[in-house]
């Protein structure tokens, strides 16, 4: 027996006494951890010298990290003999452990950016917050989303390790916290792999309870500084794309970005002596988005306390910091409001101020006129704006996919590309094929690597090699048995969790992201209901029976998001129980789509839907996972769906739709009431929302919806996201992919050349741009 399964068994005698066959699910998920734990920890130090890269970011949406660690460790193997052995496979640790301290994209991105920069030998570090509760947990009752906590620390956390003796305190104006660190070892995978560290901290009070209270019987009282200090990680603001100015938002924002710094600052000076001079060439300080931002003012003000001047202090910020932009939709444009900022951190004001000055000297320098000053003032009309003092005190900006970087150089933030154009980069999003190839699809992995060898899991450019495949038919076939392979496993995923029978012989077309209405979930619950009534009205008559899924979570305070998930529910039904369609059409929206459900429903899927109006989605990384698993991208000319659509070829995927150019000739005269006028089938869908063929339980939501597309609203224009602009050329684009999946080896052969083109959006390949162009590591 491995010495890695002898220690399983001794963890379980000794801690549980108990044996494999006698262990619950949760004694054993823990014995295998820390099992891997202890093997890990053998690799995990942080070398003395050296420039560290590190990723400050509010959200890391780690999903469950056994199987990842276990696949790069090698040990998965060696894991699921042992378990067969007694009878029990990897599936039992199902519910436990998925840690969902982020929201989408922008948050797995972080953890898939860990993961690759471990596994290429990049020194990166990861600083966030370890949230009691990560996002919210979503049930449905009567189609309407319900949410509840995610309690993800239940079990046991067995992957952290609390590191007591580099606790720091955090200074607020109304309290002060402890800042307590939980350390997880990421481990990378292959010959070049590091052990990095992903560092979250915990809000704790400077002690447990006030004794005295306590002993005169305030027992609330006693324990009140306590409970106001944990609020402070209490929960991940569930939030996706919009930010609200809340007190505790801030807070929550400067305690990890001290606490973050005030380690980096001690070991600095352990290494180096008390001179500051040095740091910005020992770190390199990546802010995920603005939620970090708030460490510009601090860092400022460490080094202005320990005696340097604003200069010297100013050049070593803006060679530490580099800030990427994650989104260009105006309500996510971090503000906050001056006074709640000062009744936060007043410490902080005046170093906001001396950026303020800083600023104005510099357009004052470079002659920028007076008029033109209000785009950049950091401080303007009572708030402060994140993202202008993100990019002035920052070396380098970048976005996250080619059309969304020069979005920002052009339109978004023109006037700051005029004055700094070196500083604007682009960083197209990557994802990493360890766990959305290899881990969530053994089956196609093993396919793949029976053909080309397995180097494409540390090297996916080798997957480039599979062109020449592309064209044989044995493996045109050996693939469309494993997507079936996958399809089954699915469907019975679905029957288990939604009580829902998916036919696997059916088309799989798959819509998963945080649901939003630039997204529009809402066009593609539309253009179902088109072919719901063509198909009734005997217009579409060949269809290729085809199931509609979607997972989503809405925002608890997102109106609109949560109508259209109703919405959806709604239509799942109306298709469900009418004889007419039942063997053409399945519609299932699942509960609580999470990383865990995306690993079993991107490898079945055979239609990507990414369908966001030209110019919205800053890049999208799902887009990214179904091409790797060998689905077709439906989608609009946005985000990275550009670049996938370029190296994969057109004629292997489906464009359709207004392109970002056509939207901004069109904006000032759109009227979609003239298309819905004109096009009898545009009427007979969106008058569905209304004439009592669907039901909103009479909350009004589905009036509300139409009314946002025909009527618009107080703070928006009708249809702002141009649904029914596109609504018919996305129907009939569908109707196109339909038509063409009949020929099984011509689809096959297009989802074969994705998988071949899909090298370039490995995390891997983004990393190393990060470690080169920016990090200088
Ligand atoms: C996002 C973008 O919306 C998404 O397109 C992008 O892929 C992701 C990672 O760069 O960042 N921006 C954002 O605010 N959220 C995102 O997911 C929440």
């Amino acid at each position: 027996m491995s010495a890695f399964s002898q220690d399983i068994l001794e963890l379980l005698r000794l801690d549980y006494g108990v044996s494999p066959e006698q262990a619950s699910t949760v004694q054993i998920y823990d014995a295998v951890s820390r099992a891997a734990m202890a093997q890990a920890r053998r690799r995990w130090q942080t070398p003395a010298r050296g420039k560290r890269a590190c990723y400050f970011s509010a959200e890391f949406l780690m999903g469950r990290m056994i199987g990842a660690n276990l696949y790069n460790m090698g040990l998965l193997k060696e894991c699921a003999s042992f378990l067969a052995a007694h009878g029990l496979d990897m599936n039992m640790f199902e519910e436990i452990g998925d840690a969902a301290l982020g929201n989408g994209g922008l948050g797995r991105l972080a953890a898939c950016f860990l993961d690759s920069a471990a596994t290429c030998g990049v020194p990166l570090d990861g600083y966030g917050i370890r949230y009691r509760y990560g996002l919210f947990a979503q049930t449905f009752e009567d189609g309407f989303q319900k949410e509840a906590p995610d309690d993800w620390q239940r079990f046991t956390d067995p992957w952290a390790v609390r590191r007591e003796e580099d606790a720091v305190l955090i200074r607020f104006a109304d309290q002060t916290v402890r800042a307590v660190p939980y350390d997880s070892p990421v481990i990378g995978c292959g010959e070049n792999a590091l052990v990095n560290t992903l560092r979250l901290w915990q809000a704790e009070a400077q002690r447990p309870f006030d004794f005295d209270l306590f002993n005169r019987q305030k027992y609330s009282a006693a324990v009140e500084e306590r409970d106001r200090a944990e609020a402070i990680s209490a929960v991940l603001y569930p939030n996706d794309d919009t930010r609200e100015g809340k007190r505790l938002r801030l807070k929550q924002q400067y305690f990890f970005s001290a606490a973050s710094l005030a380690d980096l600052v001690k070991r600095y000076k352990a290494a180096h002596g008390p001179d500051l001079s040095g740091f910005a060439e020992a770190y390199a300080i990546q802010l995920n988005d603005t939620h970090p931002t708030i460490s510009i003012p601090e860092l400022l003000r460490l080094l202005m306390e320990e005696g340097m001047d604003f200069d010297a202090a100013f050049a070593v910020v803006c060679r530490t910091f580099a800030y990427t932009n994650h989104t260009i939709m105006a309500e996510a444009l971090e503000k906050w409001d001056v006074n709640l900022f000062k009744s936060v951190v007043p410490q902080l004001y005046p170093y906001v101020e001396l950026l303020e000055n800083a600023l104005e000297m510099e357009l004052a320098l470079r002659r920028v006129p007076r008029e033109k000053k209000q785009n950049y003032r950091i401080i303007c009309r009572g708030q402060i704006h994140m993202a202008r003092m993100a990019i002035f005190a920052t070396h380098s900006t970048n976005g996250v996919a080619r059309i969304h970087t020069e979005i920002i150089k052009h339109s978004a933030l023109p006037e700051w590309y005029a004055l700094w154009p070196e500083r604007f980069n682009n960083k197209t999003n990557g994802i990493t094929q360890r766990r959305w190839l290899a881990l969530c699809n053994p089956e196609l992995s093993g396919l793949i690597t029976q053909r080309i060898g397995d180097g494409w899991i540390t090297d996916l450019d080798q997957l480039k090699r599979l062109v020449p495949y592309a064209d044989d038919p044995a493996t045109q076939d050996a693939f469309l048995a494993v997507k079936e392979e996958k399809k089954r496993q699915l469907a019975q995923v679905i029957r288990s969790k939604e009580g829902f029978r998916l036919d696997p012989t059916f088309l799989y077309d798959i819509q998963i992201k945080r649901l939003h209405e630039y997204k529009r979930q809402f066009m593609n619950a539309l253009s179902i209901l088109d072919l719901y009534y063509g198909i009734k009205e005997g217009r579409i008559t060949d269809l290729q029976p085809t199931a509609f899924l979607f997972g989503a979570k809405a925002a608890p305070g997102y109106y609109r998001a949560k109508g259209i998930i109703k919405l959806i529910n709604e239509i799942a039904r109306l298709v469900d129980g009418d004889e007419a369609v039942r063997g053409l059409l399945q519609v299932v929206f699942v509960q609580n789509y999470n990383v865990s459900y995306a690993e079993k429903l991107i490898p079945a899927a055979e239609v990507s839907e990414q369908i966001s109006t030209a110019g919205t989605e800053a890049s999208g990384t799902s887009n990214m996972k179904f091409m790797l698993n060998g689905a077709v991208t439906l989608g609009t000319y946005d985000g990275a769906n550009i670049e996938i659509v370029e190296a994969a070829g057109e004629e292997n995927n489906y464009i359709f739709g207004a392109r970002v150019e056509d939207i901004e000739k069109l904006r000032q005269s759109y009227d979609p009431k003239q298309i819905y006028q004109a096009e009898p089938r545009v009427r007979r869908v969106m008058d569905a929302l209304v004439d009592g063929t669907l039901s909103d339980g009479s909350t009004g939501v589905f009036r509300e919806l139409y009314d946002s597309i025909l009527e618009g609203a107080s703070w928006h224009r009708p249809d702002q996201y141009y649904l029914l602009l596109d609504l018919i050329p996305y129907c009939e684009t569908r109707l196109r992919l339909n038509r063409d999946v009949r020929d099984r080896r011509a689809f096959a052969k297009k989802c074969l050349l994705n998988i071949a083109n899909a090298g370039q959006f490995s995390s891997d390949r983004t990393i190393r741009q990060y470690a080169r162009e920016i990090w200088s590591v």
